[in-house]
């Protein structure tokens, strides 16, 4: 019997900093690397949407087989913060000058009366298109639910169906306006989890006052557990020391008991508080067992604006928290909005900031970063079991032209082949440097990026 798909000898990379470590001993090339690396390579059969084998030979046949020689093959990446209903708008109506949080939220709430469904749809799915030819496959999205017409959600929620067969999308119904902004938002939060969005948001630092955003998260948490949804919070993004909702989250998650089911997201103050009270808060932080997500490529340009020198980076404690057994996942927040007009939807940009703004270069911490943008996200979504390579799993994987995490992060590798529930879903050539053979006669004037 032949099966659908089989990827010949590929590489499942071995989450091991000391094999790694062995390579920086040994020198790149060594022929004894190469001999162990092959070692490691293998054939996976998919037939139909499922993984149905794995060996380093399938003695099978399959209607279409791929050549991997050796390449990387990863889970598929998973984008666990981003605003699918403000992609791609920077500039409409205006570009944000000052560059913080408040002005693009000023800016959105001009280009959000203008909003359609179709808007709202046609630029979700472009965006998730681009994302998904770079390995991404797992989203969870943020929807404004701070307008009466809900337009933003009920687009996303639309998407979440029009995708379904080579992307899962969670929608979060986000208050950007603040739970208590005005007297509707409240009821919007609630009709939008009637409509089915997947987890309740919240944005406690933006509410008027510190008694109301104490009370905005105890209504999420309610909520969350009247309607069985996930929690995630936009947390604290400020560079004020004094935002310290952080702790509020924490508190109802343990006494909840909801926990892993909850996330904090940005969380930037906690770059900036003191060390007393950090080591406090660190204390709490593994009982309460929360997730956390931070978005470097732009709380780096979004934080510290008010800074003269010394400059603030504006993070979350990324490193401290992982060191402290804490789930942290990374995302893009945004691609081309109000807050951030760059962004391409690739996610080794959003590990590679990561690993320079949080200063995890060490082996073991580069290599953490890749999980932050694989494996954590995954957790953080509640994807359980369906997400992994393994015999009996969904065929969700992805090839990337390199040999490991480090060298995919290192050199930003491109995603070669992303396979999405059985099928190839996408193929990419990686750029290839010809020099002019006049300049550079001699072999090897062809040179990978
Ligand atoms: N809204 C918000 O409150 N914070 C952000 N970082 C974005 C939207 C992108
Ligand atoms: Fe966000």
């Amino acid at each position: 019997m032949a099966l659908d798909l089989i990827l010949r000898r590929g590489q499942l990379h071995e989450r091991a900093a000391g094999a790694a470590a062995s390579r920086d001993a040994s020198g790149d090339a060594s022929g004894e690397r190469l001999h162990d690396q092959e070692a490691h390579w293998v054939d996976i059969g998919i037939d139909g949407n499922r993984i149905v084998a794995i060996a380093p030979h399938l003695d099978l046949t399959a209607t279409h087989e791929i050549a991997l020689q050796g390449r990387w093959v990863s889970p598929p990446l998973v984008e666990s913060h981003i605003h699918l209903d403000s992609v791609l708008t920077a500039g409409e109506p205006r570009w944000n000058q000052s560059g913080t949080l408040f002005e693009g939220i000023e800016i959105w709430r001009e280009r959000k009366q203008r909003l359609t469904q179709a808007d709202v749809e046609a630029r979700a799915i472009a965006a998730l298109k681009l994302m998904a030819a770079q390995g991404v496959l797992f989203v969870r999205s943020h929807a404004d639910v701070s307008e009466p017409s809900l337009t933003a959600l009920k687009g996303l929620l639309a998407v979440r169906e029009q995708v379904r067969d080579w992307l899962t999308l969670q929608v979060v119904a986000f208050p950007q306006d603040g739970v208590y902004g005005d007297a509707q938002t409240e009821a919007q939060m609630e009709e939008a989890l009637r409509l089915g969005a997947d987890v309740v948001g919240g944005i406690p630092h933006y509410e008027l006052t510190r008694e109301d955003g104490v009370r905005s998260l105890q209504r999420i948490f309610d909520l969350a557990q009247t309607y069985d949804r996930l929690i995630d919070i936009h947390c604290d993004e400020m560079d004020d020391e004094q935002s310290r909702f952080l702790e509020v989250v924490a508190a109802l998650a343990l006494r909840t008991g909801l926990g892993s089911r909850v996330t904090a997201s940005h969380t930037t103050a906690f770059g900036s508080y003191n060390n007393a009270y950090a080591l406090k808060l660190m204390g709490i932080l593994p009982r309460a067992n929360l997730n956390f997500i931070a978005n470097p490529l732009i709380n780096l340009t979004l934080q510290g604006r008010t800074d003269t020198y010394p400059k603030r980076r504006g993070l979350t404690r990324v490193k401290e928290l992982w060191q402290h057994g804490l789930n942290v996942s990374l995302g893009h927040d945004c691609i081309q909005d109000p807050w951030y007009s760059l962004g391409t939807g690739n996610m080794l940009d959003v590990a590679q900031m990561a690993i320079h703004a949080c200063q995890m270069t060490g082996l073991a911490e580069i290599e953490a970063c890749y999980d932050m943008i694989t494996v954590n996200g995954a957790r953080t979504l509640h994807l359980g079991d369906t997400y992994g390579i393994a015999i009996g799993k969904p065929a969700n994987l992805i090839v990337l032209d390199a040999d490991s995490p480090y060298e995919a992060l290192r050199r930003r590798a491109t995603v070669t082949h992303v396979i999405a529930q059985g099928k190839l879903l996408v193929e990419t050539h990686p750029p290839r440097s010809q020099w002019n053979p006049a300049m550079l006669p001699q072999p090897g004037n062809v040179c990978d990026t």
